[in-house]
């Protein structure tokens, strides 16, 4: 059975309680995802590079549909480092297994920036049973050549992030950058954020397992979730126009615009401010400032973090 695009939508914007996709996905997402990936649940292999694992962190803070579901009723999870049981060549030789057995039918998620210098030795990922040595670059080119899609999940993987800003000796680069410079044209989703919200993560997979790519922004991330100027959609912006402004973090004046502490919400476009994070409990705005994380040229193009933009 194959979900239809306006169940997809009906599922995920939850008419009942009148939410849109923009703010949360519905309980009932996980059945009918179930029945969408019958018979066999799709192959995903996600690999992590340079990066601090936060990307990880966050999807297994999902709530609705919540990742023990995702991965136990509707992928068929096969390596993920961070949750994986397997270590060492038994891993490796299961990611090349599936590289070649679902060829063109499995999805491969990227996490951290890929290393290139000195032939990616900065990032190792095991050896194989026959004693075969593999850095992550050369996994990543393995994955990406014969995955159906790639996601890139986070700033590291979509932008090069802290791991390839200015001064790193390692070389590293997006997985797109790294793709296309070996010739690979298999698509690549980029979920931006450091990290990315969950629901970008999952919201993005369920639409590429139902529906295929989703329509993308020129940064190549998915426009359900990008490109919404964050300053113009701010509570705070009446503040902002009124030049009622918080100037320090420690300042207990919530009722102002953060400009003056280095808010980047004017030059950055994500639904934060409607979807709100650890489950709409609050955003990084309400407590301090939006340092810029989900535009792909973070953090070089956002740097210094505290410096005021408007
Ligand atoms: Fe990067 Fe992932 Fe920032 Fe961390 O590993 S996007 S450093 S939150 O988690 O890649
Ligand atoms: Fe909101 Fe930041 Fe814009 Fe102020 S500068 S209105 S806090 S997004
Ligand atoms: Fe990133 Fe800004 Fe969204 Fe926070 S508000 S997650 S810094 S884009």
């Amino acid at each position: 059975m194959s979900l239809k695009r306006r169940d997809f939508v009906k599922l995920c914007s939850g008419t009942v309680a009148g939410f849109g996709i923009s703010q949360m996905f519905h309980p009932g997402l996980v059945k009918a995802l179930e029945a969408a990936t019958e018979p066999g649940r799709p192959p995903v292999v996600w690999m992590q590079g340079n990066g601090c694992t936060g990307c990880s962190v966050s999807i297994l803070n999902s709530v609705n549909p919540s990742i023990a579901d995702v991965v136990l009723k509707v992928i068929s999870l096969e390596c993920q480092e961070t949750l994986s049981v397997a270590e060492g060549s038994v891993a490796v030789d299961h990611m090349l297994e599936v590289a070649e057995k679902f060829k063109g039918k499995f999805y491969y998620i990227s996490e951290g920036a890929l290393p290139t210098a000195e032939n990616g030795a900065f990032c190792t990922i095991g050896v194989d049973s026959k004693g075969k040595e593999y850095t992550v670059l050369e996994m990543a080119k393995i994955l990406g050549a014969n995955a159906a899609a790639c996601v890139a999940v986070g700033a590291c993987a979509t932008g090069g992030g802290i791991p390839g800003s200015k001064g790193n000796v390692t070389g590293c680069v997006p997985l797109h950058k790294y793709l296309e410079s070996q010739g690979i044209k298999t698509p690549v989703i980029n979920i931006t954020g450091c990290p990315p919200h969950p629901d970008w993560m999952i919201g993005t997979l369920v639409h590429v397992l139902t529906k295929g790519v989703p329509e993308l922004d020129a940064q190549g991330r998915p426009k359900m979730f990008f490109g919404k100027n964050i300053h113009d959609n701010c509570p705070y912006l009446p503040y902002f126009e009124k030049n009622v402004r918080q100037k320090t973090f420690t300042e207990k004046k919530t009722e102002a615009c953060r400009a003056d502490m280095g808010c980047k919400g004017p030059l950055t476009g994500a639904d934060c401010f409607s979807r709100k994070w650890n489950n709409g409990t609050n955003w990084c705005v309400e407590n301090a400032i939006c340092i810029g994380c989900a535009e792909i040229d973070w953090p070089d193009a956002f740097s210094p973090l505290y410096s005021p933009v408007v």
